[in-house]
C-alpha cells in the first residue's frame, strides 16, 4: 500500500495557527491527488476515488479591507479539508464560521447565524455541543492568515451540506461558547449563540468548484 497520507494529521483544533507549516499539509494533499497509478490493478480503485471527491470553493469579500479564498475538499464520507488563505485581518485570533444562507443581498449581514441543523448551542469545534457550523478561530500574524481545519461536520454533499451556505470571518476571537451570555440580542452578548465574536468582516458564498 502506498502511504502518502500519514506524514501531516490535521484534525480539527480550537484554534488555527495560520502562516505554520500549511505547506506541509497541501504537499500532502497533492501527493493524494495525483499519486500515480501502481498498477493496472489499482487503477479502477483509484478511478471511484477521484470521482468521489467533491471540492468547493468560497472567495470572501467584505467593505474592512478583508479579502480571501477558502477551499473544501471531501473524499467520499470522510471529513471535509478546509485550507484557507485571508489577508487584510488584524493580528489575533478571529472567529471563522459557516453561516447558514448563501445570501450576501445584505453583505455578511444577510447570511444568518451559524449553520446549525442540529439544534445546538455555540461551542469550539472539537465540542460536542456545538453548531456544525462553528470552525473556531483562525490566527493573523503580520505576514497574513493561512489555515487549515479538518472537520466532520460540514459535508459537501447531502442533507447536511455546506454548499450554497457562507463562510464569514469575524473581527474579534469566538470565545468558543464559554463566554459572557447575560444579554441576549444582536448587539447583546450572546456568547452561546455567536461567541462574541463581534463583527463581520468578511464573507462569500460556498460553491461546488472542479475537482
Ligand atoms: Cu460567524
Ligand atoms: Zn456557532
Amino acid at each position: 500500500m502506498m502511504a502518502a497520507t500519514t506524514t501531516c494529521t490535521f484534525t480539527t483544533a480550537a484554534r488555527h495557527v495560520c502562516g505554520a507549516n500549511c505547506a506541509c499539509a497541501r504537499a500532502s494533499l497533492s501527493a493524494k491527488a495525483f499519486t500515480p497509478r501502481a498498477s493496472p490493478g489499482r487503477a479502477a480503485s483509484l478511478v471511484v476515488r477521484a470521482a468521489d471527491e467533491k471540492k468547493a470553493v468560497c472567495v470572501l469579500t467584505g467593505t474592512a479591507g478583508v479579502e480571501g479564498t477558502v477551499t473544501f475538499t471531501q473524499s467520499g464520507d470522510g471529513p471535509t479539508k478546509i485550507v484557507g488563505d485571508i489577508s487584510g485581518l488584524a493580528e489575533g485570533l478571529h472567529g471563522f464560521h459557516i453561516h447558514e444562507f448563501g445570501d450576501t443581498t445584505n453583505g455578511c449581514m444577510s447570511t444568518g447565524p451559524h449553520f446549525n441543523p442540529n439544534g445546538m448551542t455555540h461551542g469550539a469545534p472539537t465540542d460536542e455541543i456545538r453548531h456544525a457550523g462553528d470552525m473556531g478561530n483562525v490566527t493573523a500574524t503580520k505576514d497574513g492568515c493561512a489555515f487549515e481545519i479538518e472537520d466532520a461536520q460540514i459535508p459537501l454533499s447531502g442533507a447536511n451540506t455546506i454548499v450554497g451556505r457562507a463562510c464569514v470571518i469575524h473581527e474579534l476571537e469566538d470565545d468558543l461558547g464559554t463566554g459572557d451570555h447575560s444579554e441576549p440580542g444582536t448587539q447583546g452578548k450572546t456568547s452561546k449563540t455567536t461567541g462574541n465574536a463581534g463583527g463581520r468582516l468578511a464573507c462569500g458564498v460556498i460553491g461546488l468548484t472542479p475537482n
